[in-house]
């Protein structure tokens, strides 16, 4: 980055500074993951240039011969990676993408059945925070409470009863596989649309290690940067007759112009989705997630669902007198990057959340296993059991120095 360390030298400085945090800690954010270099110079690009409104063959602007190679390269590789009909890769977040499905075939003031927010659901999904509450009429489902899992008889009385348009089957916080086909059917019970949020998965479905909503829903969404390992933004797949509207939904619909580095990026990563290495990581991540709610939980821990099938462990803090941020707040002084979440029945919400969700995707990134992982769940108990101790803390931090030097992220390098 010479060019920015002369134009730019304080924001150089962070740039760097940045590049060490992430080197030297040990990322457990379930919405993240370290993408490879490659990924890093496409955002980066020529294509970062370009001003693109419309479709490849179908622009406002000259000088679109090579980009528009470029979305068709990334729509043709969603198609293939995942085996749907129709691909729209200009949603510029997860957001954007669901909100340009509610409004390909949807009215304002439609019905919409979607998952609870404090049970796992998106903003997106129509919380009151969200402007999709505003413009949709939404009704939440919640996880049983015994088993706090999805229960479909009670999603299937809440759809015959509430007769939505569209269905939403999908969550950023839900650490068990959700039955598409079971959805599919209520969906196709009540004739509503059924739409999977595959934010968090889609990196776990391209690589095979869970199975996939895309044969059983009409459009399916997700971002590039989690599980996925690329660069930010959304993509929408979907059955090929939605296409014209979805297109119109997301230009001129919601959006203006797409960065067409993104866009590149989009098209590098689902590449790079094929490979055996690629596949290796998404089954290390599921393995690592499945052995850090193990070790969790042999040692009383008390997880959401008891355990997980995917990337993400859930802990339910409610019951140990302290809150998501203590725990989140020590973890990261000790170099455990994870964050606070609401967990269901969460008594601590306004008091700074009763749970914090870990995800493994950004450890399997770099090589690790369940090794690694047993000492890391190790380190994580020494914190829940004591997250005031500031020697415990100096401790556990100086091991996960060396662990992350011994584990470099691929596009970085070990850390200092
Ligand atoms: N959906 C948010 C999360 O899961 O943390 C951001 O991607």
């Amino acid at each position: 980055m010479n060019g920015l360390r002369h134009d730019d030298p304080e924001l150089f400085k962070l740039a760097e500074q940045e590049k060490k945090r992430i080197a030297g800690t040990l990322n457990l954010i379930a919405a993240e993951n370290h993408p490879p270099a490659s990924i890093l110079e496409v955002l980066g690009s020529v294509f970062n240039e370009k001003t693109i409104e419309g479709y490849p063959g179908r622009r406002f602007h000259a000088g679109c011969v090579y980009v528009d190679q470029v979305e068709s390269l990334a729509i043709d590789r969603a198609k293939q990676l995942f085996g749907a009909e129709y691909a729209n890769v200009q949603p510029h977040s997860g957001t954007s993408a669901n909100l340009a499905v509610y409004f390909s075939v949807l009215s304002r003031g439609d019905r919409v059945l979607a998952m609870s927010l404090p049970h796992g659901g998106h903003l997106s999904h129509g919380h009151t925070a969200s402007i999709s509450s505003q413009c949709f009429d939404f009704r939440h489902y919640t996880v049983s409470r015994d088993t706090e899992r999805l229960d479909y008889d009670r999603i299937r009385d809440m759809a015959l009863a509430f007769r939505p348009k569209m269905m939403v089957a999908g969550a950023s916080a839900y650490p068990r596989l959700i039955d598409y086909k079971i959805m599919a059917d209520i969906a196709k019970e009540v004739s509503a649309w059924l739409l999977a949020d595959m934010a968090h998965l889609a990196g776990l479905v391209a690589g095979e290690a869970i199975p996939s909503p895309v044969p059983f829903c009409d459009a399916v969404t997700f971002t590039g940067y989690k599980t996925m390992m690329g660069g930010r933004g959304g993509v929408i797949l979907a059955r090929e007759d939605l296409g014209p509207k979805i297109n119109r939904a997301v230009f001129p619909g919601t959006q203006g112009t797409s960065p067409v580095s993104m866009i590149a990026a989009k098209a590098l990563a689902f590449k790079l989705a094929k490979t055996d290495g690629f596949r290796r990581i998404q089954q290390k991540t599921v393995e690592t997630a499945g052995h850090l709610a193990q070790c969790l939980k042999a040692a009383g821990v008390c997880l959401v669902t008891g355990g997980t099938d995917n990337h993400q462990v859930l802990v339910d803090l409610n019951g140990t007198g302290m809150t998501g941020i203590r725990v989140q707040e020590s973890l990261e002084a000790a170099g455990i990057l994870c964050n606070r979440n609401v967990v269901p029945a969460d008594t601590r919400v306004e008091k700074g959340a009763g749970g914090i969700r870990f995800g493994t995707a950004g450890l399997a990134a770099r090589g690790m296993g369940k090794t690694q992982m047993t000492a890391i769940a190790g380190w994580i108990l020494r914190i829940l059991a004591a997250p005031d101790d500031p020697e415990g803390v100096k401790e556990i931090r100086t091991e996960v120095r060396s662990l992350c030097q011994q584990f470099p992220v691929a596009a970085y390098g070990p850390p200092e």
